[in-house]
């Protein structure tokens, strides 16, 4: 899903931090740590000399302040006849005790006073004959230290379970010559993506391949927090790149810190961190995957304290405040934001037998079904402080689309256990079929989008990924429809195919008409870009794992050329405003879907069956592929989260 409109943020900061020891402990500990340290100093020595001092007092004075201090306030309590009383270790006064045991037991306390105390003036001596640079590197190893141990404590292993059934990581290499030369010429592609994102934009989120610097959009925050990278591991994993998976890996491990302040989308980052985190994690089983996503989970969670349980879209990962977009509709959270979590909490539940993500996700899901929808549809706005529907404008492209998508991949990701998933998927899918899909006078199927009772005959290429989600969603269909969904898909799919066919670049336009004698292309300036966006190509991919249409990878073939031709530069991949026009002019922006999604989806296309296969693997909708978890299986059935 995505946002209309790319808002910039508000500017809000946040009030100056207290240096004292409670909140926020991680920033404090490295926050004026050589301040500290040299005021510590200071204090120490001055209190060694304090009590120096007083050692050094006649018996008589030392009596007087200690009866003057302490008699008001301890004498009535004190049972002064059993002799001495010894409180906190100083020695209070007294008759009848031994005089020579007293001096004795003076002259040590004040013998070890006067050592600390030369100990601790050597010291100062010391650090004070050291240079500035001596004195701020040791401050700099203190601060490493301090650092050192807070990740350690953050990176304690997670309670192991068993892994589901890991099948069809390492297979799919196509025997057909020209079909494996296809699959090759993706992989180059993704290389030449990587390679420029790590030597233009390494650390960033993304790349911005003409200007050959890093790039950042709002949803993903103002922190360099490597999107690429996490997006990228996977496609990196299945197509055999190992190295550059290692070098990822190593980046994640080092330099991925979420305990920034930093606001971002919890749908963006949920899509593409945690759900590129996880799939990392059931590919190649290193531990380091899983740790980074709960973490990052942990600091997505703050953004659930609504009145209502229905998450904000944004929240800021240090200080865990939330708010919604300014654009949405009355203060509204987006269905397909708050409505595509539930994956990946499931998988987080499953991974740290912690039931507080699954109660997340099921609450959103058990207030959606108390909900009276209109006409059967779900509008894509609904407010967290009220949990009324905002604007009822209901779409299967933007805003909605995933919400759909989850409740599908929630049933096949349960092993088929999850039917409530099920049963709101065939119920929504049978009102947007009533309500949105019709065909064109041309005779292509499309899907519209309700705006307050009215069609509008318009369709983005975010809507194109329905094709495949029919497909998907054909086998277990209410009625025994299966046949009418794989039909339902293979025609999205032909009209999107069509999309692109109707331009001049072969690459889709953002929105394409219905109307007024336009079937399939863009009318409107704003709607005429590609933004290496993956959505036709991941249904050409279903179309032809459910059919093996040939037609589909000849389709896929077309797409890939197109944007070898069009969107390649030196310096990565970049998308285009115009697909209209002969000669293009760029955005810009290598987004990280491009590399979790669009080439992935490419590669499956160009690969056997074996690889990932769907019955054991459920794509999120960042393409990031998650194992089923099979209930029936008994380490499942014992995770709390599951009791
Ligand atoms: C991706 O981030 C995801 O597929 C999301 O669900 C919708 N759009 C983008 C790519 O177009």
């Amino acid at each position: 899903m995505t946002t209309p409109a790319l808002l910039p943020l508000s500017g809000r900061r946040l009030p100056p931090l207290n240096l004292g020891a409670s909140a926020f402990p991680h920033h404090r500990a490295t926050l004026r740590l050589s301040e500290k340290f040299i005021l510590l100093l200071i204090l120490s020595a001055f209190i060694t000399l304090c009590f120096g001092a007083f050692f050094f007092l006649p018996d008589s004075s030392k009596h007087k302040r200690f009866d003057l201090g302490l008699e008001d306030v301890l004498i009535p309590h004190v049972d002064t006849s059993k002799g001495d009383k010894n409180l906190g270790g100083f020695l209070i006064h007294g008759q009848g005790h031994d005089e020579h045991r007293h001096r004795e037991e003076e002259e040590r306390l004040r013998n070890k006073i006067r050592a600390d105390h030369e100990k601790a003036l050597e010291e100062a001596k010391e650090k004070l004959k050291k240079s500035r640079d001596e004195i701020q590197a040791e401050i700099q190893t203190e601060k490493n230290k301090v650092v050192q141990e807070l990740k350690k404590k953050d990176s304690k292993p997670l309670p192991p379970v068993p892994l589901p059934n890991l099948i069809g990581i390492n297979s799919g290499e196509p025997a057909d010559p020209d079909i494996r030369e296809k699959r090759n010429k993706i992989k180059e592609m993704m290389k030449h993506a990587w390679e420029n994102y790590r030597q233009y934009g390494w650390g960033h989120n993304e790349l911005k391949p003409i200007a050959r610097k890093g790039h950042s959009t709002n949803i993903l925050g103002n922190s360099q927090l490597g999107a690429t990278i996490v997006d990228a591991l996977d496609t990196l994993y299945i197509m055999g790149l190992h190295d550059e998976f290692r070098e990822g890996q190593e980046w994640i491990d080092k330099n991925l810190d979420f305990s920034v302040n930093s606001e971002v989308s919890v749908f963006e980052v949920n899509i593409r961190f945690i759900g590129g985190l996880l799939a990392a994690y059931y590919l190649s089983g290193q531990e380091v995957f899983k740790i980074k996503a709960v973490q990052l989970a942990g600091k997505l969670l703050p953004a659930f304290n609504t009145p209502t349980g229905i998450p904000w879209a944004m929240v800021n990962l240090k200080s865990g405040v939330g708010r919604n977009w300014g654009w949405a509709s009355a203060g509204s959270s987006i269905l397909a934001e708050f409505g595509t979590l539930h994956m990946e909490f499931v998988h987080l539940s499953y991974l740290t037998g912690d039931p507080v993500y699954y109660n997340k996700v099921m609450h959103i899901r058990k207030l959606l079904q108390k909900m009276d929808r209109p006409n059967g549809l779900y509008p894509n706005y609904l407010n967290p402080r009220t949990g009324r529907w905002g604007q009822h404008h209901t779409s299967v492209g933007g805003l909605g689309d995933s919400f759909y998508e989850y409740l599908l991949k929630a049933w096949l990701m349960s092993d088929k256990m999850d039917t409530e998933a099920r049963k709101m998927y065939d119920d929504a899918i049978e009102a947007i079929e009533k309500h949105l899909i019709r065909k064109s006078n041309g005779g292509l199927t499309f899907i519209g989008e309700w705006k307050n009772g009215h069609l509008e005959r318009k369709m983005g290429h975010l809507t194109c990924f329905a094709g495949g989600m029919f497909a998907l969603g054909a086998d277990g269909s209410r009625d025994d429809k299966a046949g009418h969904y794989l039909q339902l898909g293979a025609e999205i799919a032909h009209t999107c195919h069509e999309s692109y066919d109707r331009t001049t670049l072969k690459l889709g336009p953002e929105a394409f008409k219905f109307d007024g004698g336009v079937e399939a292309v863009a009318v409107r300036q704003n709607e005429k870009y590609y933004i290496l966006r993956p959505e036709v190509i991941e249904t050409y991919w279903y179309m032809w794992r459910f059919t093996h249409d040939p037609k589909y990878r000849q389709w896929g073939w077309e797409a890939t050329q197109a944007i070898d031709k069009y969107c390649r530069v030196s310096g990565g991949f970049s998308g285009v405003k115009d697909v209209y026009s002969s000669s293009p002019t760029y955005d810009d922006v290598q987004q990280s879907f491009f590399l979790a999604e669009t080439l992935k989806y490419l590669y499956l296309l160009f690969s056997n069956d074996d690889l990932l296969p769907l019955d054991n693997w459920v794509f999120n909708t960042e393409a990031h592929p998650l194992p089923v978890l099979h209930l029936a299986n008994t380490t499942l059935s014992g995770n709390p989260a599951y009791r």
